[in-house]
């Protein structure tokens, strides 16, 4: 019997994975037997995501590439068929947040956020959705956020990104489930990476900051998640194992969307 967890014999391209939940999904999707092919904006941070991949004794393959420009995605992605080989998985984790009050925001900044979050999805998806048509089978997996559920002050651009990456997945899933390709997302609930570390800085008189204490009080295990815990439930979205699961967004936030919250003592 096959381990239908295993991504042996697998090419995945995770998007924006130098560090934070990119370069652990990634960690996961090596550990489990696939190639790690990751791109990011800049040769610099490319060359350090290369290293800290080495580090923990993966070779992964980087590319510089911006997700919202889409001749730069396109040739990146025939780089990595000629390179490395054609794609199996997809994860678009590439992704920004501007928490600006939205009565202050400018436009070409709310326009920047869903550039990246919502736009860069759709341009690769559409890159790799060729490849995998014709092979009959493949895997897509968009990171999406509380947000995609819930809103929150300053995070307008960032929620209407998120909550179309949504229905981005559920569309892809209608429109090509029929090539036995599988679209779902996963939904972090609070993680702590250098995203949401101004949101965990310690006050200057010491104290938490205000959001920390509010958001472990949102979490029944009264806690940030990690970003390796965000592992197993990728694997299984791009393994065989989910094979009959399509359209889905999976929520791994330690049960915020189930929880009112702890009430202060
Ligand atoms: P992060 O630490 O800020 O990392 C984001 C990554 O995306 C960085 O490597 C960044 O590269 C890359 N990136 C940004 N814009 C890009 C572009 N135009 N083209 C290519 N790469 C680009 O964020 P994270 O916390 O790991 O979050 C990763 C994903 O999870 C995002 O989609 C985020 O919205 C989502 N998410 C995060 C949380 C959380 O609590 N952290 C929860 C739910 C969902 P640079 O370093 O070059 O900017
Ligand atoms: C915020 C946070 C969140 C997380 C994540 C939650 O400012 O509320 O950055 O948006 O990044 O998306 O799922």
């Amino acid at each position: 019997m096959t381990n239908p967890f295993s991504l042996e014999g697998k090419i995945a391209l995770i998007t924006g994975a130098s560090y934070g939940i990119g370069f652990n999904i990634a960690k996961a999707f090596h550990a489990a037997g696939a190639t790690i092919v990751f791109n990011d904006i800049k040769q610099e941070l490319v060359d350090k995501g290369l290293a800290s991949y080495k580090e923990e004794g993966i070779e992964a393959h980087g590319y510089v590439c911006d997700v919202t420009n889409e001749a730069q995605v396109q040739e990146m992605v025939g780089k990595i068929e000629k390179e490395v080989g054609e794609i199996d998985i997809l994860v678009n984790n590439a992704g920004i947040i501007k928490r600006i009050p939205m009565h202050e925001m400018k436009r070409e900044e709310f326009q920047q956020v869903i550039d990246i979050d919502l736009v860069g999805p759709f341009i690769v998806s559409k890159a790799v959705l060729p490849s995998m048509m014709r092979r009959r089978h493949g895997k897509i997996i968009n990171i999406c956020s509380m947000m995609s559920e819930l809103g929150r002050e300053t995070v307008s651009a960032y929620a209407a990104a998120k909550g179309g990456l949504k229905m981005l997945t559920r569309n892809i899933c209608s429109e090509y489930g029929e090539y036995n390709i599988q679209c779902n997302g996963i939904g972090p609930g609070y993680i702590a990476t250098p995203q949401t570390a101004p949101l965990r800085e310690t006050q200057p008189d010491g104290s938490r900051h205000p959001f920390d204490s509010f958001i472990c009080a949102k979490t029944p295990a009264g806690r940030w998640l990690d970003p390796s815990e965000l592992g197993g439930p990728a694997v299984f979205l791009a393994s065989s194992a989910s094979d009959a699961v399509n359209g889905h967004v999976l929520y791994v936030d330690g049960g915020i969307l189930a929880y009112i919250g702890k009430q202060p003592k």
